[in-house]
């Protein structure tokens, strides 16, 4: 009975250092500050986990947009799961000795958005940050559509001031060209508006 269970504890003690390090460390990661949605996968949003000895870690990173308003759209990029249910998008960040080890790079794909932050980041199940989330489709109806534009165009004339919701380029400040150019894109293109059920 002794010797099996000396054995398991030697070998439990071999890879528990790999384990502790491997480990997913919120204050070692870092994560972009806005989540943006795109139907063009031309958004980056990208997580980069670190373990506690701030070395990169693999693991699943999961965006949760439960606590928000955003309808996700029911297809997603390539290597990204979405659970329509539970409201999430998740994807494995690289692996161990390829050159995007312990970053996953979302294009996420949704309409709507959050001016606070509510859509929480996950890494391996740990929480990393809160962040806001922001869409070209404003409304969260058929996609980048005309009323998007309208509702775009209104702002931009009347005050360009005061709406972080459109801020599109992530500039700061006040509505721009920068804006509407991504918000122009997304219209040319014509995608999205297939939503989650
Ligand atoms: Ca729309």
């Amino acid at each position: 009975m002794r010797t099996p269970s000396l054995f398991a504890l030697i070998a439990l003690a071999a890879l528990l250092p790999g384990a502790a390090l491997a480990k997913v460390d919120p204050r070692m990661s870092s994560v972009d500050p806005v989540v943006f949605g795109d139907t063009g996968d031309t958004r980056a949003f990208r997580v980069q986990l670190r373990g506690v000895d701030n070395a990169p870690s693999a693991g699943i990173v999961t965006l949760d947009f439960s606590g928000s308003p955003v309808r996700l759209e029911a297809t997603q990029e390539a290597g990204t799961t979405v659970n329509c249910a539970a409201h999430t998008l998740s994807r494995p960040a690289g692996a161990f000795g390829q050159p995007d080890y312990g970053r996953a790079e979302f294009h996420p794909r949704f309409g709507g958005g959050c001016p606070g932050a509510d859509v929480v980041v996950l890494g391996d199940g740990l929480v990393l940050a809160h962040v806001p989330a922001r869409s070209t489709d404003l409304d969260g109806i058929g996609g980048t559509d005309l009323h998007d534009l309208a509702l775009f165009s209104g702002a931009f004339l009347r005050e360009a001031a005061g709406h972080p919701e459109m801020d599109f380029d992530g500039s700061g400040g006040t509505l721009g060209l920068g804006d509407l150019v991504l918000l122009g894109r997304a219209f040319l293109a014509g995608s999205g508006g297939s939503y989650c059920p």
